[in-house]
């Protein structure tokens, strides 16, 4: 037999890849997992019979000669599949967008992209190949695109994405369609779980970064708390969110956890703990044990693994040029001048901070001729600053919340340094390494 097969609780963009897996494989046959996603069942349900997918049942003691393996690189979550063939499969291609671990299947064929959805690997395969598609094929494809991009917001999300986004809206995917498909709170219970959990949050910074965490209890586990935890995540937008679900009747818990730092990698953390997902978003299961143990011990592991956040210190420029508060208007015009910026601290004789001047303010007294008065008249006194220890996040508000293009960074209330926008602007382009910046924004 020649099948494609997909992870075990197949999510949208797991069904969005075998739709067009199809198409470059039209001499497989799909094959069903036992579980579906909560998600995903009403895209499921819709085009079940489209698919016409294989039940385990009808690949019982298969032999399989060629096996396409899509969203998933692992093992484990393959293996319902793959236990009841009669022998190894004599060739494996997989597709995956997630990142490598110890249980990787084996195959000399490996189409790896670091896209947002693996369904775009597939899309640019059939793109490159001018294999046609139907509407409804275009649709299923674009809402695993939607699904695993956050709807193109979520950092993963790559020019790739929207390239192939872009071919499925010209084969005639519907929006109208894909949009019923992508509601996520539909459910009364998750509308009621919703509030609860934001009524519950609690905020810790850790080594920098804000972080949010959430315990819940109840009878039994529900289905649709990932998109429960998607939403609280989207409105409170924290560095990261963990929520701890605990179940009383089966005596186990699972922690949810969403990211969109770098220095918060949830495959990692997670994964050292015995979870899976992607860097961005990654849960894991505890079994035997209650809720509140779960949450404490996640406090300390993270407390203890979390890599630093960047703070002001790192990305400032410790050649402060200030300007004294005695100088004249005339002077500071002519220093701002040579040292080519269009502002400046303003220190007293002691070289405390007492103001910041930019060429603007020079330019009213320009205006009222006043350039022999003394800075001190024309200075803003009430100037923000930081320290070296507030973190990138902060400086970004701060600045922006403002509107200044200057930011000194004080000490026991003499400037240390100084962060402009140019240096915030550098630091973003670096550390959240994203194409669309890349290659659209600079
Ligand atoms: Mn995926």
């Amino acid at each position: 037999m020649k099948l494609i097969v997909g992870h075990s609780n197949m999510d949208m963009d797991c069904l969005g890849s075998l739709a067009l897996a199809k198409k470059l494989y039209p001499d497989h046959q799909l094959v069903a997992s036992r579980h579906i996603h909560p998600v995903a069942k009403k895209l499921f349900k819709l085009y079940e019979n489209y698919f016409s997918f294989l039940t385990l049942k009808d690949i019982k003691g298969a032999e399989v000669e060629s096996l396409v393996v899509v969203d998933t690189r692992s093992k484990k979550r393959i293996a319902e599949y793959t236990k009841v063939f009669a022998s190894k499969p004599s060739q494996i291609i997989v597709y995956d967008h997630h990142p490598s671990d110890s249980n990787d299947i084996e195959t000399d064929d490996l189409r790896y992209r670091n896209y947002g959805s693996n369904t775009t690997i597939l899309g640019l395969e059939l793109m490159e190949k001018k294999i046609p598609i139907t509407p409804d094929e275009a649709t299923i494809a674009l809402t695993g695109i939607f699904a695993d991009t956050g709807n193109f917001t979520h950092e993963n999300v790559t020019i790739e994405d929207f390239r192939v986004a872009h071919y499925l809206m010209n084969q005639g995917a519907q929006i109208s369609v894909i949009r019923e498909f992508l509601k996520t709170l539909k459910e009364e219970y998750q509308l009621t779980m919703f509030h609860e959990i934001l009524n519950r949050l609690v905020y810790r910074e850790i080594k920098g970064h804000l972080v949010v965490f959430s315990f819940i209890e109840m009878e039994n586990q529900v289905s649709g708390l990932a998109s429960v935890v998607e939403k609280v995540f989207e409105v409170e937008n924290p560095d990261a969110f963990f929520a701890v679900f605990s179940f009383i009747k089966s005596k186990s818990s699972i922690v949810i956890a969403r990211s969109q730092k770098e220095a918060i990698n949830l495959h990692d953390l997670l994964g050292a703990l015995g979870g899976g997902g992607h860097a961005m978003a990654a849960s894991v299961v505890f079994k035997g044990r209650n809720g509140e143990e779960v949450s404490n011990d996640l406090l300390r592991f993270l407390e203890e693994k979390i890599i630093p956040a960047v703070t002001a210190e790192h990305i400032m420029s410790r050649n402060v040029q200030n300007i004294n508060e005695n100088w004249t208007l005339k002077d500071a015009s002519i220093f701002l001048e040579s040292i080519n910026h269009t502002g400046a601290p303003v220190t007293d004789d002691e070289g405390r901070i007492k103001g910041f001047i930019t060429l603007r303010d020079i330019m009213k007294g320009r205006k009222a001729d006043q350039m022999h008065a003394p800075v001190r008249g024309y200075m803003t006194v009430r100037v923000v600053t930081a320290e070296i220890h507030t973190p990138i996040r902060e400086v970004e508000k701060l600045m922006y919340s403002n509107d200044i293009g200057h930011l000194p960074i004080v000490q026991d209330s003499f400037p240390v340094g100084i962060v402009s926008r140019g240096d915030l602007l550098k630091f973003i382009k670096q550390h959240r390494p994203n194409k669309l910046v890349d290659s659209v924004v600079f």
